[in-house]
């Protein structure tokens, strides 16, 4: 198992809360690779404020968007997606080394940005799960928020209510009205947190959005979410659906087996793996070096 980087305190938080915010998770060099990649995705905060140009503000102006789904144009995110600290958080958290991903997408938060239902303290269970979340372990899920920029109670940190004041809810409640629930409303749990941070949260964590209005305002984080192996009943994205891309070619064949088997593909020496069966796979993906694959084929 890869080295944890979690402290004990963020540890603790995890096991008791069901969230924590590890500051500084992602190194400097690849924060800003991946921010160099976001101007062309997003507009600045002028250009909504200003109106801009329709067409490349429009999309933005709702929660309810369609927003830059994994496999991304830009290979510098997608290296984020994959990168070797969250791969190692999800392998620590969810205590096992073959895990999946199945859900990467980047937001954009700006002003006057309705957030729509998330507004209401919910859990993100009903739609990252065909049955309910089990909280003991070999059974979580780990969802996170990358923060792209800094992340402060000014352009919408998201709020999260710790497990232990939400565990008599019944289950089925996955949203909560403020009449019912105004006390939680208050809470203080804040995930803020500078550029580069890593919110790590469990599907039946209760949080909402803030909506935001001053000028000048914006929020990008990357959503990022893995299961074990195993947990089959994790969903949200489908891989293969990305099959015909251009992105998803581009970033199988600069992949290795450890990013590769986060999508589902065999790891080497799974029986799938044949001469025939590589040879196939390498006509599919022909620039994908398959040397790992066939050296696990000759042991
Ligand atoms: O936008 C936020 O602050 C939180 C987003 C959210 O609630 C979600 O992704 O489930």
């Amino acid at each position: 198992m890869g080295r944890s980087i979690l402290t004990p305190a963020q540890t603790s938080a995890w096991r008791r809360d069901g969230w924590c915010v590890i500051e500084g998770a992602i190194p400097p060099s690849d924060l800003a690779d991946a921010q160099s990649a976001l101007e062309l995705l997003f507009p600045r905060p002028e250009e909504m404020d200003d109106g801009g140009d329709v067409e490349r503000t429009t999309p933005w102006r709702t929660w309810d968007a369609a927003w830059p789904e994994f496999p991304f144009k830009s290979t510098r995110l997608n290296k984020l997606v994959v990168h070797d600290v969250l791969l190692d958080l999800a392998c620590d958290l969810l205590g096992t080394e073959d895990v999946r991903l199945y859900l990467a997408l980047v937001t954009a938060k700006y002003a006057h940005q309705s957030s729509g239902y998330n507004r209401l303290l919910h859990t993100d269970y009903p739609n990252h799960s065909v049955v309910v979340p089990r909280r003991e372990a070999g059974y979580e899920h780990l969802e996170t928020f990358i923060y792209l920029n800094d992340v402060s109670t000014r352009n919408g940190a998201t709020r999260l209510v710790s497990r232990t004041k939400t565990s008599a809810i019944p289950v089925e409640q996955h949203t909560l009205n403020l009449d019912d629930y105004g006390p939680l409303y208050d809470e203080p749990g804040e995930a803020a947190g500078p550029a580069g941070s890593v919110v790590a949260y469990g599907p039946d964590v209760y949080h909402r959005s803030v909506d935001v209005t001053a000028p000048g305002l914006r929020r990008i984080m990357m959503h990022i979410s893995y299961r074990r192996a195993d947990a089959e009943w994790g969903q949200y994205q489908a891989w293969a659906f990305k099959g015909f891309s251009p992105e998803w070619h581009d970033f199988v064949q600069a992949s290795g087996p450890r990013e590769l088997a986060l999508l589902g593909f065999p790891a080497p020496g799974h029986p799938y793996w044949t001469e025939e069966s590589i040879t196939r796979v390498n006509a599919r993906y022909p620039r994908l070096d398959m040397r790992p694959w066939r050296a696990a084929l000759a042991r």
